[in-house]
């Protein structure tokens, strides 16, 4: 039976300046979808932006442009920046694509037609920047409570959402589905702070804003946000044909990866919407943790804001994917900083994987002209480095169901650094030295050799072009994960000639 795997990432604000931040939820995902496919599942891994609301109105007001030709532009900027994080993404959608804004509507009508959906008028605390209406208890000081500006009272008329009536049907659902929100620190917030207390129902509609799907049989009112784009996640596989072959195959998504201040929309708002569909629910929302500097969110307005590109250019596109995924433990906040992101760097991938994949493939041109050899001959000293290494796909396994990508690096980097030590332990310029220690040589550099291409297949999800030079390096057609369980997987081929895959990067004053 074909497996199959969505994982989505939340569809993103488009912005000329996204930043490191915004980079780390699509970087998990990428890194998720392609261990997946590592492990044959069929993956559909999607992303997007989310176009519609009074921001981007008013954003492109202030350009003199309509908001289409202002959103046309700026999507580029995100389509560029995943291109160069090596963002594997098998569909992108925007939510003014023609497919979206029908579905949206579709979806909206049904609601309506079902009684889930009613015309009433609206008086709230709304905050333009965040799209969000608050109660009084909620703000903060008076303000936005996620990102502390003015909010202002507005009333008009409004559709609502009857999410009120799903206050106990979520509780049961939860109950009966206990690794449906993860972490389970952000389960019991959500439960204690905002179910518990009591749902309200959710406003669907404005007027005032323009610039957004008009609702089907009231054109004066567009659909408000979280309805579009929520949808997102099913209008891509063509809901509302239920028939249709994407939505057949994929739903319901396996993962929905968000930031933790969205888990609310993606936890509560979403499963009743489905509910009231009469659709499956998704298997798990999981709420990651936010990539701060300096104790503070990485925002352009704080001025702690730099084009990830930047490091990029500067440390190389694996730097970056390394540092986000194995400093942060997932669903925790991170720090981020440039001296951290060096210092992880120069350790783990100059030093512990960069330096062993380059002596060792020096070495086998050096005693045996890059030819490998496999004797099977082993020796017991052999044993620890060959179990870690046939042991690992399995402990990478358990980490990934649990989505420690920072766990599981720690495992892959574990082996390598086994490796070190076995060469220290061995000194095969010694055996070099020995006539009758040329068995011994071979079995060595086979065995670090074969142990350095099953850390490469492993790495492959996480940074994928180091993977590949690896694997290249090797001269290795064998890259499939069923070669990692026994210990014979590197065919006795000739290498290629040993490469540097990691500068280290000098710190100046
Ligand atoms: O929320 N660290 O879009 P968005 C970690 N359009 N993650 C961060 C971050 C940081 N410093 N800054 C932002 C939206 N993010 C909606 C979603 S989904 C149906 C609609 C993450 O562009 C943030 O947590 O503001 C969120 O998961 C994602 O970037 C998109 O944020």
């Amino acid at each position: 039976m074909n497996k199959k795997y969505y994982i989505t990432t939340p569809i993103y604000y488009p912005s000329a300046n996204f930043h490191i931040g915004h980079c780390y939820t699509t970087i998990i995902a990428d890194a998720l979808a392609r261990y997946k496919r590592l492990n044959g599942y069929d993956v559909f891994f999607q992303t997007g932006t989310d176009e519609h609301g009074a921001k981007i109105a008013q954003k492109a007001e202030e350009k003199g442009v309509s908001p289409k030709e202002y959103v046309d532009e700026i999507i580029e900027n995100a389509k560029d920046l995943w291109k160069q994080l090596g963002i594997s993404y098998d569909y992108f959608i925007r939510t003014t694509d023609e497919q979206h804004v029908k579905a949206v509507q579709a979806i909206f009508q049904k609601l309506y037609d079902k009684g889930e959906i009613y015309k009433g008028s609206y008086k709230g605390l709304y905050c333009i920047p965040c799209e969000s209406f608050w109660t009084p208890t909620q703000l903060v000081d008076g303000k936005c409570p996620d990102c502390g500006r003015e909010v202002k009272e507005v009333t008009e008329e409004a559709y609502f959402f009857k999410l009120s009536q799903y206050q106990d049907k979520l509780i049961k659902f939860y109950e009966e589905n206990p690794d449906f929100i993860l972490p389970l620190s952000r389960k019991n917030e959500l439960i204690n702070n905002f179910i518990k207390p009591g749902l309200e129902d959710l406003c669907v509609s404005r007027t005032s804003v323009k610039w957004g799907i008009p609702v089907p049989m009231d054109p004066d009112h567009v659909i408000y946000v979280w309805l579009d784009a929520l949808t997102n996640y099913i209008t891509s596989l063509g809901y509302p044909d239920e028939s249709a072959e994407l939505y057949q195959k994929y739903w319901p998504a396996d993962l929905h990866l968000v930031g933790k201040e969205i888990t609310r929309f993606h936890a509560i708002i979403w499963p009743a919407i489905l509910m009231a569909l009469d659709i499956p629910l998704p298997k798990q929302v999981f709420g990651h943790g936010w990539l701060v500097i300096d104790g503070g969110k990485i925002s352009k307005s704080l001025g702690n804001y730099k084009d990830p590109r930047e490091y990029i250019d500067s440390y190389g596109v694996d730097a970056v994917r390394y540092f986000v995924l194995r400093e942060v433990p997932f669903g925790a906040d991170g720090t981020f900083s440039e001296d951290a992101l060096i210092t992880r760097t120069n350790a783990d991938l100059v030093n512990n994987l960069g330096n062993l994949v380059n002596r060792t493939i020096t070495m086998a041109h050096k005693y045996f002209d890059g030819q490998v050899i496999n004797p099977k001959a082993t020796e017991e000293i052999d044993n620890d480095l060959r179990n870690s290494a046939t042991d690992l796909r399995k402990k990478v396994d358990a980490k990934m169901a649990e989505l420690k990508a920072n766990e599981a690096l720690e495992e892959i980097f574990e082996v390598l650094r086994k490796c070190n030590k076995y060469i220290d332990d061995t000194t095969p310029w010694l055996l070099a030295k020995d006539e009758t220690k040329q068995v011994r040589l071979q079995t060595v550099i086979y065995n670090i050799l074969e142990a350095i291409r099953i850390c490469a297949i492993l790495l492959d999800p996480f940074i994928p072009t180091t993977s590949q030079r690896i694997l290249d390096q090797l001269n290795t057609q064998n890259k499939s994960i069923d070669s990692l369980d026994t210990f014979d997987g590197l065919e006795e081929v000739t290498l290629n000639k040993a490469e540097i895959l990691f500068q280290r990067i000098e710190v100046s004053e």
